[in-house]
């Protein structure tokens, strides 16, 4: 059997076994559309049924989480923990709290991390989770409550040397810390059982910016393959959020101005740029107050535009931060029509199939999530390392670590891209290169 028709078999069962799952589905196909060189180089990877066990998480916890909120009354959400590959580690990513959190995202999610952390060149295997819970509008109190509950379920699952979980949307410093906790108190065990935590009780410095910071590594090392840099670029970066954040203050550092924020409600455009003093302004609300962007344009005397993402607004270099599939083959189409010829992810999956074809096409540098977005389970990993030797490292040295691991990161897709014929084409590069790592780990240990 050819390489298209052992994919195509795959993708079939995959199908049929995870019907209605568009966001997974989308996300393995995506991957296995890369894989035909490797496979064709490769039999004993069909013969040991790589493909077939990689679509197929290795555990699925799924846990109802009952809380009780301010006024007393009882409330049920959903609680998930999808442990998929753990060829090269413990399975290691982000807590998910969203109102739209299901299997499918959460399996695409855990899908995407396997491949991502295999490029980061540490050991970790690959695992997402979360609930349907909706932080917005929720005090402190019924958060910690959530927390705790989803917690009781959770311990039995994870461990330092099992699954670490850490943030993601929904998910930063005040979760963290309720999660730890309560695992603490029911476990009376302080381990490195989560990532992403404060820096006097076992986090890391530099994990809060990683994610932004390596979006803008790599996007940076992708400049340089033309002999080009930030310097002078303008910048649309969509979200407000831990990623947003930490990509404008890079961005700023290096040269580039960022002109646009978004929330879930509608986008700002400061032409201006979002500065030093700016962006404080929009930790502040976002991080402490929980406010709506829409009050930066109040404040700075800028547009705001409801109901809207960024894309149209002209750049050079396109960052989206917020979550999956927010650019169409029409927003692409626009970027294009209006200069961009930069697209670093540090969200997850934000571009949709059409979009990313509409990139390839035009031979822009696009740097796809699961390589771009890389650093903060990077970071992760380096907490892990501190956790482990009960030390930390200084912000130089975690930075450095970071920027080292963006340029590996790089090297390996463009690497893997030339060496599989398709030079330039990130996409390819970061799913083989990714991918073959943990086939080869899978083929050592045999049938599990
Ligand atoms: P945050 O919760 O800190 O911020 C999320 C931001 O995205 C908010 O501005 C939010 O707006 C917006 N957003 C969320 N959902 C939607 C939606 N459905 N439509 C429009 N806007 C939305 O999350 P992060 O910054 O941590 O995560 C952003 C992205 O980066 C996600 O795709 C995540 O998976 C990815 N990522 C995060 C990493 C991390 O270390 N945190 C690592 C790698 C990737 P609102 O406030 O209105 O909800
Ligand atoms: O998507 C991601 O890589 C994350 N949300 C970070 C995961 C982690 O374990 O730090």
């Amino acid at each position: 059997m050819g390489a298209n028709n052992t994919i195509n078999a795959v993708y079939e069962q995959v199908c049929k076994r995870n019907a209605g799952e568009t966001e997974f589905l989308q996300a393995v196909k995506e991957v296995l559309d890369s894989l035909g060189p490797v496979i064709d180089k490769h039999p004993e990877y069909v013969e040991a049924k790589i493909l077939d066990r990689i679509v197929e998480p290795e555990r699925q916890n799924i846990f109802r989480v009952p809380w009780q909120d301010d006024k007393g009354r009882f409330q049920i959400n959903r609680g998930f923990r999808f442990e998929f590959n753990s060829a090269l580690g413990p399975y290691k990513g982000g807590l998910r709290l969203h109102p739209t959190v299901n299997a499918s995202i959460l399996k695409f999610l855990g899908f995407e991390q396997v491949f991502k952390n295999s490029l980061t060149t540490l050991p970790m295997g690959g695992g997402k989770g979360g609930s349907d819970f909706d932080p917005k509008g929720k005090s402190d109190n019924e958060v910690m409550r959530f927390c705790q509950s989803f917690m009781t379920e959770l311990c039995r699952h994870i461990g330092p040397d099992t699954d670490v979980p850490a943030g993601d949307i929904g998910v930063g410093g005040r979760e963290i810390g309720f999660l730890f906790g309560q695992y603490k108190r029911i476990r009376n065990e302080f381990t490195g059982i989560l990532t992403g935590k404060a820096l006097n009780w076992g986090g890391s410095l530099i994990r809060p910016e990683a994610t932004g910071y390596g979006a803008v590594y790599f996007a940076e090392e992708m400049l340089k393959t033309r002999k080009d840099s930030f310097k002078g670029k303008i910048c649309t970066v969509s979200g407000s959020g831990n990623v947003a954040q930490y990509t404008i203050e890079k961005l700023n550092a290096l040269g580039a101005k960022a002109v646009t924020l978004s929330d879930s409600s509608g986008f700002i455009h400061d032409p201006d740029g979002v500065d030093a003093e700016k962006l404080a302004f929009v930790m502040e609300l976002k991080n402490i107050k929980r406010g709506r962007i829409k009050e930066y344009a109040d404040k700075y005397g800028v547009e705001y535009v409801a109901g809207k993402t960024p894309w149209g607004v002209k750049c050079d270099c396109a960052l989206p931060s917020a979550t999956q599939n927010e650019i169409n083959e029409d927003d692409a189409k626009t970027l294009l029509k209006n200069g961009c010829f930069v697209v670093s992810e540090g969200a997850n999956m934000p571009s949709t199939p059409e979009a990313i074809e509409q990139y390839l096409g035009a031979k822009i540098l696009y740097g796809p999530g699961k390589a771009a977005n890389a650093g903060g389970v990077a970071t992760s990993g380096l907490e892990m390392s501190q956790n482990s030797m009960r030390l930390s490292w200084s912000c130089e040295e975690v930075d450095e670590k970071l920027h080292d691991i963006m340029i590996s990161i790089h090297k390996q897709c463009f690497d893997a891209a030339k060496e599989y014929g398709d030079p330039g084409n990130y996409v390819m590069g970061a799913n083989i290169a990714g991918f073959v790592k943990v086939a080869d780990a899978m083929l050592d240990q045999g049938l599990v």
